[in-house]
């Protein structure tokens, strides 16, 4: 029997279309459900879009559209963007649909069943941009001597009747939970910021809006729109139907950005002990990619669209660089000429040159047969090995999802394989007529590309395909495979260049 394994997104807002930043923690996840799924788990991925709030209804009135036609238009880029990245996420939910909306009236009910809450007045001050009200203690003035909020955007000055949920509560509960679970939110120093936040103590949460329509109804008083936060964490479990739910909740992980760790990992499991539910294993919050050291956001207008990245450089050249370029968990700086470094210097020099060459010269010397190998030497065998010792303490890197560190690791093999090609010198082998060395030294190397390929195969899902064709393989190849060796005698496909080069005088961002 497979072990389930249940790995999240956010669900995106649609106030406007999807940037470099979504698709970064979409590409994250996509890396963890396929890592998983080789690891032989059943594997339920989810991702999708965030609909209601004022944030929304205010963008589509800016637009001059109808709401509905509005989030319907933007979800699906976001949808959209899912295909061209080739994410193999299983379902994609929109909290506009019936099957989110149903849940979350429910959900309500049983608050209210459960007497967690009760009807009060909100006076204060809220974000948009933020969707949430902002304590005294965070607001700042800016030089127009308007109040503003973390995210720097005016807040507003809400006064009006609100039900409260008893967040105050769960204090206690929260912190203890928070002790026995360890590793319940990576990395360790945003866990220790929300254990702190949460020791200052909490306030009675504000979970419903009568100052505008865009939204879930609150059942029985539908002057009332469902807080979109509250409405919102409730994907994770409203988009498993039927016996899902049974099969994969508790979440393994819901992976988000820094900036709405607190909701996950505060709100959401008291949300949750109030409703009955068990709360989800782990939350990794990673870093924000920046531009010139600022957070890339709608916001702020300076997005890079993912589009144009996948389009010009290929979607595993991107998700290379996402992963590669920064340790998980940190911020990064964004820029076109650090992509097409890290794309020529790690894929075309290194990994595409050392397939291409190596193929190359089994077509050339064997006919483009994987030679016989016969009695290896010590070098020949060491080589061999390097992949399934890599396999071993890359699985160790994965409990915190050091991709960076993992791919480096690949590349000690790569870099171990190129100096093979040149300490062996093949092309002389062939020139002396040694033909049982040469042999060796192509079957080596053609196995050591094979179980390099079975390793980077999370990380480069589109490109392992394509060298697997060239090998004769099949499409995917489970990680348990790395311990044997590719079969001898097979006639390989006519290799082809998988990383072109890119020149830097291209550069358009
Ligand atoms: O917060 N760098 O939606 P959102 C890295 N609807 N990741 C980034 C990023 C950046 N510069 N900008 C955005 C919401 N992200 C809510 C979530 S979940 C129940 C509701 C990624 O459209 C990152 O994952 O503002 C961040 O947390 C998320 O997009 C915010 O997307």
């Amino acid at each position: 029997m497979k072990n389930n394994f249940y790995i999240t997104t956010p669900i995106y807002y649609v106030n406007d279309i999807p940037h470099l930043g979504h698709a970064y923690t979409s590409f994250v996840a996509d890396t963890i459900s396929r890592y998983k799924r080789l690891s032989n788990f059943d594997v339920y991925f989810t991702t999708g879009t965030d609909e209601h709030g004022q944030k929304v209804e205010n963008s589509a009135r800016d637009k001059n559209i109808n709401t509905l036609e509005f989030t319907d238009k933007v979800s699906a880029r976001f949808k959209d963007l899912c295909s061209k990245l080739k994410l193999t996420n299983n379902d994609f939910i929109r909290t506009t649909e019936s099957r989110h909306k149903n849940k979350v009236q429910k959900i309500w009910n049983k608050l209210i069943d459960n007497n967690e809450i009760y009807l009060g007045n909100y006076e204060g001050w809220y974000s948009i941009r933020d969707e949430c009200f902002i304590n005294e203690s965070d607001i700042k003035i800016n030089k127009d001597n308007e109040r503003i909020g973390p995210s720097l955007d005016k807040l507003k000055k809400v006064q009006e009747p609100s039900y409260f949920f008893k967040l105050s509560k769960w204090q206690k509960p929260l912190l203890d939970f928070y002790k026995k679970n360890k590793n319940f939110v990576k990395p360790v120093s945003r866990f220790n910021e929300v254990k702190s936040f949460v020791e200052n103590g909490l306030e009675d949460l504000s979970i419903s809006r009568t100052s505008f329509k865009w939204g879930i109804k609150v059942p029985k008083n539908d002057e009332h729109i469902i807080y979109v936060w509250l409405d919102a964490l409730f994907n994770y479990i409203s988009v498993l139907e039927d016996n899902l739910e049974n099969k994969y909740w508790p979440a393994d992980i819901h992976i988000v950005g820094k900036d709405i760790l607190r909701f996950h990992a505060i709100y959401w499991p008291a949300f949750l002990l109030a409703t009955g539910y068990e709360i989800p294993k782990s939350i990794y919050a990673h870093g924000w990619w920046t531009i010139n050291g600022e957070k890339m956001s709608k916001s702020l207008g300076n997005v890079i669209d993912p589009n144009y990245l996948v389009d010009t450089y290929g979607i595993d050249q991107v998700r290379y660089f996402l992963l590669k370029e920064i340790p998980f968990g940190q911020d990064g700086n964004f820029s076109e000429e650090l992509l097409v470094n890290r794309i020529n210097s790690d894929l075309a020099n290194d990994f595409g040159n050392l397939v291409q060459r190596v193929l190359t010269m089994i077509q050339k010397y064997n006919n483009g047969n994987i030679p016989k190998a016969d009695n290896l030497n010590e070098n020949d065998l060491s080589l061999i090995e390097l992949p399934k010792n890599i396999y071993d303490i890359n699985n160790v890197q994965m409990n915190n999802y050091q991709f960076n560190i993992m791919l480096e690791n690949i590349w000690k093999i790569i870099r171990s394989a190129n100096s093979y090609v040149d300490n062996n010198e093949p092309w002389n082998l062939h020139k002396n007529n040694n033909l049982k060395r040469l042999n060796n030294v192509l079957y080596t190397l053609v196995n050591t590309i094979y179980k390099i390929t079975i390793l980077l195969q999370p990380f480069l899902p589109e490109s392992s395909k394509k060298i697997f064709h060239m090998l004769k393989q099949k499409e995917e190849i489970s990680f348990s495979e790395i311990k044997n060796d590719i079969k001898e005698g097979v006639k390989l496909e006519k290799s082809h260049p998988i990383f072109p080069r890119f020149d830097k005088k291209d550069l358009k961002i």
